[in-house]
């Protein structure tokens, strides 16, 4: 099915989030981005450089989520993913961009598990965690699919237009209970949270506004579930006062934060 740009951009304005249901990454290219993910944690860098400091270390519990900071830095494979001209082509057809720069990337690896708690993604906007970009930047994610993502999976979950309930302030990505942090979540008056699952094949990918609500629970398949989270941002966007520090660091360097889409002059 051919994407139709307008009505993917109006879904993505209306709801807060895009699920690309067909694979956009070439097969290949999903391989070799795997065989990256083992590598890194594995701790083997084919780069020679390490990726950022991450809460999950190599050695670290394999049963435990796994989350590693700026793993296209540390291996080419997974570089290639990030920096794929599709990516771009599709997160500027969202948002009708001048041009989309990758600024930051989180390996994410979730394990199976048999518990209902402990490798849960709480309940977040992704904006409570990137204070270091102006109020109003154009901030947004691609989730990247490597395994075909299932119901059984413990896919993320959307809260439908809950980028357009504004800032909230209470986020907690670490968070196991997701149903105790749900009841406290302060929705606007005149809104109801409805939830989509991002259900996935391999080399899908979804977007989703920095204001959006989502979380999600455990892996109860018999497989990994593996991805990347994208960090992109558009030419609508700016470091607090131009400032290069901590997440915003590495944004001049296109080695490390390729720009994935340029409008033609
Ligand atoms: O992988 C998940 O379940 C959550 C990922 C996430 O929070 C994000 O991509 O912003």
């Amino acid at each position: 099915m051919e994407l139709q740009p307008a009505a993917a951009r109006a879904a993505y304005e209306r709801d807060g989030f895009f699920i690309c249901g067909q694979p956009v990454l070439p097969a290949e290219v999903v391989a070799g981005a795997l065989k990256g993910m083992d590598e890194v944690r594995a701790g083997r860098y084919h780069t020679g450089t390490q990726p950022q400091p991450s809460v999950w270390k190599p050695g670290d519990d394999p049963h435990k989520l796994c989350k590693i900071e700026m793993p296209q830095i540390a291996d080419q494979a997974i570089w290639k993913l990030v920096a794929h001209p599709a990516l771009g082509e599709l997160a500027a057809a969202l948002t009708g961009a001048q041009w989309v720069q990758v600024w930051w990337v989180q390996l994410l690896y979730k394990p199976p598990t048999h518990q209902q708690t402990s490798t849960n993604v709480g309940w977040h906007q992704d904006r409570y965690y990137w204070q270091v970009w102006e109020p109003g930047s154009e901030l947004f994610t691609a989730w990247v699919a490597l395994d075909e993502v299932r119901v059984e999976s413990g896919p993320m979950r959307f809260v439908r237009g809950s980028h357009r309930w504004g800032f909230i302030g209470q986020s907690d990505f670490f968070g196991q209970d997701l149903e105790g942090q749900r009841r406290a979540m302060p929705v606007p008056a005149g809104q109801e949270w409805s939830e989509a699952q991002v259900l996935l094949p391999a080399g899908g990918i979804s977007f989703h506004h920095n204001l959006t609500l989502h979380g999600s629970g455990p892996n109860l398949s018999a497989r990994p579930r593996r991805s990347f989270a994208i960090h992109l941002r558009t030419d609508k966007s700016r470091p607090v006062d131009d400032r290069r520090a901590g997440l915003t660091n590495f944004i001049d360097n296109h080695q490390y934060c390729p720009v994935v889409y340029q409008r033609p002059a």
